[in-house]
């Protein structure tokens, strides 16, 4: 198997090093993705999925070939140091309830205690989302037992408000199952991938991410999960078939001031884009896009303030040229005078 993943790297290294890319992979030892990026206790932490390698990867259209295990945690004092790739985390055999796949996860710190959120599918195959603690950003976590009540889909991400608030938002469309819950968060099972894309389907307000205020205890919602509105400049909501604006996953939130940046990523067309409100639950009025597509099919990221600049941390298949097998990346992001992002390039041509 060993001969097969350097033959495979080796092929797609000789082809990618044809392209240019703006920036370069964090870590090259594992394959990482999807990075929520944290400053804790000082240093910087970036929380990825653990891509890994599968002979035989399974060809649907529900995610299967991201059938991750386990998390580690990456660490860096400052940008542009030395990166740490910590051990494991946390294994999907320590979590009781845990079937398959840990996709894209986050983390939270409170009173000194650190909370790792993961999404993964349960013995039902239904994504859920769980929480684990440690007493170190690095871990390992201990996870709960069962998945957060009321919790579903995946993509969670967990904002802290300056007057101490926390909340998670959370979904993603097509394998992350996002359409197969309601607004008043009823289950039926349901389609979960290029389908949903078919001209048969109406059309109309598009999916929604999610959001829950977390309860104090950090493990649990304080309430039902709700909508969150993203609607265009003139009120009116952003609607399904609008695919390079439309809500598909990686829902994440910074502020600025009393402004709130929702971002997300378009999905099935690759862009990170964002929408802006003066309230955590939205609505969110859609302003433009922050990454163009990355090489790779998905496009997740987070944001990051350290000291006075923002960066934009990512990932994409410079390494691998599979979509399966990342590597995540930083870039410096820039707003505006008028609080508008520029759009960020990661392939230069
Ligand atoms: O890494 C698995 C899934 O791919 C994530 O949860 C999605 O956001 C996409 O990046």
């Amino acid at each position: 198997m060993k001969k097969i993943i350097f033959l495979t790297l080796l092929f797609t290294t000789v082809i990618y090093s044809q392209k240019k890319f703006k920036d370069q992979p964090l870590v090259s030892e594992i394959f990482t993705a999807d990075p929520s990026a944290h400053i804790f206790n000082g240093k910087i932490y970036i929380y990825p999925s653990h891509d890994i390698f599968l002979e035989n990867p399974p060809i649907d259209d529900c995610g299967g070939k991201y059938a991750m295990r386990d998390y580690r945690v990456l660490s860096m004092d400052y940008i542009g140091g030395p990166v740490t790739i910590h051990d494991v985390a946390l294994d999907l055999d320590d979590v009781p309830w845990a079937k398959r796949q840990f996709w894209a996860p986050d983390a939270a710190e409170k009173d000194g205690k650190f909370y790792l959120y993961f999404p993964t599918k349960d013995s039902q195959d239904i994504f859920k989302i769980g929480a684990a603690v440690s007493d170190k950003p690095e871990g390992p976590f201990i996870p709960q037992k069962k998945p957060i009540v009321g919790s579903y889909s995946m993509d969670p991400s967990v904002f802290k408000d300056d007057d101490g608030s926390y909340y998670m938002y959370f979904g993603g469309i097509w394998g992350g199952q996002l359409q197969r819950w309601d607004e008043n968060n009823k289950y039926s099972p349901g389609i979960c991938g290029k389908e949903l894309l078919d001209s048969g389907i109406p059309d109309g307000p598009a999916i929604s991410p999610r959001i829950a205020k977390m309860s104090d205890d950090m493990i649990s919602f304080a309430e039902d999960p709700k909508p969150v509105r993203i609607i265009d400049k003139n009120g009116n909501p952003i609607l399904t078939k609008d695919h390079e604006r439309r809500f598909f996953e990686a829902a994440w939130v910074h502020k600025i001031d009393e402004t709130y940046y929702l971002s997300y990523s378009t999905g099935n067309t690759h862009l990170i884009v964002y929408a802006t409100s003066n309230n955590p639950y939205g609505p969110f009025v859609y302003q433009g896009v922050i990454n163009n597509p990355v090489d790779g099919w998905t496009n997740h990221h987070s944001t990051l303030k350290v000291g006075e600049q923002w960066y934009l941390f990512y990932h994409d298949t410079q390494i691998s040229g599979q979509d399966h097998l990342r590597n995540v990346k930083y870039s410096e992001m820039f707003h505006n005078d008028d609080g508008t992002i520029k759009t960020i390039n990661t392939i230069i041509n």
